[in-house]
């Protein structure tokens, strides 16, 4: 399934293409979600046993794919009822990712520095900007720069951005989200509350071989973009408060 943008923005255009599911199922992707060495380094990054939150495929297509504009996965995570910023992504380096593909851009410490308010600015839900603005003063930003197969994980409150592709070659990413288990949502949202991971070895994932979605019979619950709340939610406090 291919959808326009819904975690960081609001879909009035399509710039890039990107695809989302909450659970992560029994494909090659779902190998990737579940396998020891991601979950494992999760497990370890948030102290304890995490679920999978969702992932999501972004592709974006030589000389096409938009730009994302400074966020925290957690400025969107928080309208979800979670209480803690206690979730990290793993972010899959499907082609190089390099910084005329618009790599990650990730300010460096960001996610020790709390939450930042999150607002609509045309059609990108995005971190403050003049709080950006003083942070980048501060600390630098670094593109990273990622080969195939490459992982970053990366915690829910550090700043990150990317910016177009303008090469003349794709930039495919798969990211993997994890929440911690202990971290369980207060209430319903659009993605999952707790549901207990089912782990796989590595080798799992050769095994899955080129197994795809219209192989499989599980549901992974896709999210279609109207079923998105997170920069809803974002758009309906702007306009109590404006
Ligand atoms: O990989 C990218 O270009 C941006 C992805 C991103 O910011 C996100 O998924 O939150």
């Amino acid at each position: 399934m291919t959808t326009t943008p819904s975690d960081g923005t609001t879909g009035a255009a399509i710039l890039f293409r990107l695809s989302l599911w909450n659970h992560p199922g029994d494909t090659i992707y779902g190998m990737f979600a579940r396998c020891e060495s991601i979950v494992n380094s999760a497990e370890r990054i948030l102290d304890g046993e995490v679920y999978h939150y969702h992932s999501k495929m972004i592709m974006k297509d030589a000389k096409t794919g938009g730009a994302w504009a400074w966020h925290q996965d957690y400025g969107y995570w928080y309208q979800n009822g979670v209480l803690s910023p206690d979730l990290c992504s793993a972010s899959i380096a499907v082609d190089p990712a390099t910084r005329e593909n618009g790599c990650l851009q990730v300010i460096e410490g960001s996610h020790l520095l709390g939450r930042v308010d999150h607002v609509l600015t045309g059609d990108q839900a995005g971190a403050d900007k003049e709080r950006v603005a003083a942070i980048l003063e501060r600390s630098p930003f670094v593109y990273v720069e990622m080969d195939p197969g490459d992982v970053l994980f990366f915690h829910s409150n550090l700043l990150h951005a990317s910016a177009e592709n303008s090469s003349d070659k794709p930039r495919w990413s798969m990211i993997c989200c994890y929440n911690a288990a202990r971290n369980n949502p207060y209430k319903e949202s659009h993605h999952p509350r707790y549901t207990p991971l089912h782990k796989v070895p590595d080798s799992a994932i050769l095994e899955a071989g080129l197994k795809r979605f219209a192989d499989s019979t599980e549901d992974v619950a896709w999210l279609e973009d109207k079923k998105d709340q997170s920069a809803r939610s974002l758009e309906h406090q702007a306009t109590k408060h404006s």
